[in-house]
């Protein structure tokens, strides 16, 4: 390295960086927090940088005026941040699902343009004047609502994170996907605007002996699911917004359910009905997909709640080290379905040692919740480790407690721990160990 890194003692100033530094000064370009950065935090302020002591295009002609994009996208820099799909996973994209790339991500939300899809009849576009919900059922009057009508009940906003149940199904009986996107990306977290389902079945009276409700998609796939009324009336949430604008086409527009802690595929999208009843209706999605096939062969129905996990995002296979030895932050998400996570603990040696993670940020129920672990890495390999436990003091299994619990058998529900190897080189890769 020719530059020292973070990690590593500053060196003085000598005196050509002290040169270069006056003639900086003197054609009156010179940034304050370029001079804080060089002697406090950053790398010592080399002589014969041109990236600081060139003037560069940017800084000698003006950009674009306002409008240039009446709707705002990322730098053009930031061109591989995307969504991304397994080619082999599925046999058609219109039935397939795509990843969020949550090693390229911050914070706690996800943007409305990286929240993973997961379609079983491609995204479906619905004119907002011509969409309908309509209550069926064991009610007292049958309803049908426009979008006016829906706007008019009060609303809620609620952030809460959706996880498909299949996230990290692929890694079940070992270590497959290299990329956290792959093995963790489907989960987004979003900032819902809606009105209460409870407003709603209130409206249209629920009789005693409605207890359950199916919730129905206006998409080919027609996706229905069984809700107990328990739940229904409890915190779901009709959403049509999410991060602050209308939802988008993948995401449901211009509805959604919105089904806090529980399985992504209860969430249906372009939600044009919900029936009640007395009993669930054992829709396909609920039989035949989205049941735990145990090890005696007896399949576990109504596995609702996505349970506490973790995942470091970086680093991870997408995200090596490239900086070298010294000063490393290490960088995650945490989330349960039983709501707040309490605490994380992160491993940098497989699991043997175990050291509490900082939680910054919000810490709201049934969100995903971001940690941090900074420490200095002597280079040598690591077995990188994170276990979260939630405020209901459920403990993040580790694969073989999954396994020795429910067998080989299962896909869904995989909420165990991920292991990454560093090596000296500083690439990662997704390793099993436990
Ligand atoms: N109408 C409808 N709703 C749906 C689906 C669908 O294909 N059609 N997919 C479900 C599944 S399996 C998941 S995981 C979530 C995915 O939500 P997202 O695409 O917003 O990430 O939507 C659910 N709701
Ligand atoms: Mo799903």
């Amino acid at each position: 390295m020719t530059r020292s890194g973070p990690g590593e003692p500053a060196a003085a100033p000598e005196d050509s960086t002290l040169a270069s530094r006056r003639s900086f000064l003197k054609t009156g370009l010179l940034g304050g927090a370029a001079v804080a950065g060089g002697l406090a935090s950053g790398r010592a302020l080399a002589a014969g940088d041109p990236a600081i002591t060139e003037i560069q295009d940017w800084n000698r002609y003006p950009g674009e005026g306002v409008d240039a994009r009446p709707y705002g996208t990322p730098s053009e820099f930031e061109g591989n941040v995307v969504r991304r799909s397994v080619s082999w996973l599925t046999a058609d994209p219109i039935s397939s699902v795509n990843f969020t790339p949550l090693h390229e991500l911050e914070g706690i939300i996800t943007p409305n343009g990286l929240c993973f899809e997961r379609h079983h009849a491609g995204i479906t576009i619905i004119e907002p004047t011509e969409h309908r919900l309509m209550i069926n059922g064991l009610v007292d009057r049958q309803l049908v609502f426009t979008m006016a009508d829906l706007k008019r009940f009060p609303r809620v906003n609620h952030a809460y994170f959706l996880e498909c149940a299949a996230n990290s199904g692929m890694e079940w009986r070992g270590s497959q996907l290299n990329g956290v996107q792959f093995t963790h990306g489907m989960v987004h977290c979003v900032v819902y605007t809606g009105v209460r389902l409870k407003d709603l079945l209130d409206e249209a009276g629920i009789k005693t002996t409605g207890t359950w409700l199916l919730a129905e998609g206006a998409d080919a796939s027609a996706m229905t699911r069984s809700i107990p009324m328990e739940k229904a009336m409890d915190d779901c949430i009709v959403a049509f917004a999410m991060n602050g604008e209308a939802l988008r086409p993948e995401q449901g527009y211009p509805l959604r359910l919105v089904v806090p802690g529980w399985e992504g595929n209860m969430w249906i999208k372009w939600l044009r009905r919900l029936e009640i009843g007395d009993k669930p209706w054992h829709q396909r999605e609920e039989t035949s997909k989205y049941t735990d096939l145990l090890a005696d062969g007896v399949a576990r129905r109504f596995t609702w709640v996505m349970e506490v996990k973790s995942v470091i995002t970086n680093p991870s296979p997408q995200a090596p080290i490239t900086h070298g030895r010294g000063r490393t932050v290490l960088s995650g998400l945490a989330w349960s379905g039983n709501g707040t996570i309490k605490r994380v603990d992160v491993s940098i040696d497989g699991g043997r040692n175990w050291h509490t993670a900082r939680i910054d940020g919000p810490s709201l129920p049934r969100a995903l919740h971001r940690f941090y672990y900074e420490f200095d890495w002597d280079g040598s390999e690591l077995f990188l480790q994170s276990r979260a436990v939630d405020e209901l003091g459920f403990v993040q299994p580790t694969k073989d407690e999954l396994r020795t619990a429910r067998g080989e058998n299962s896909i869904y529900h995989n909420n165990g721990i991920q292991t990454w190897h560093v090596g000296p080189d500083g690439a990662v890769e997704n390793v099993e160990i436990s």
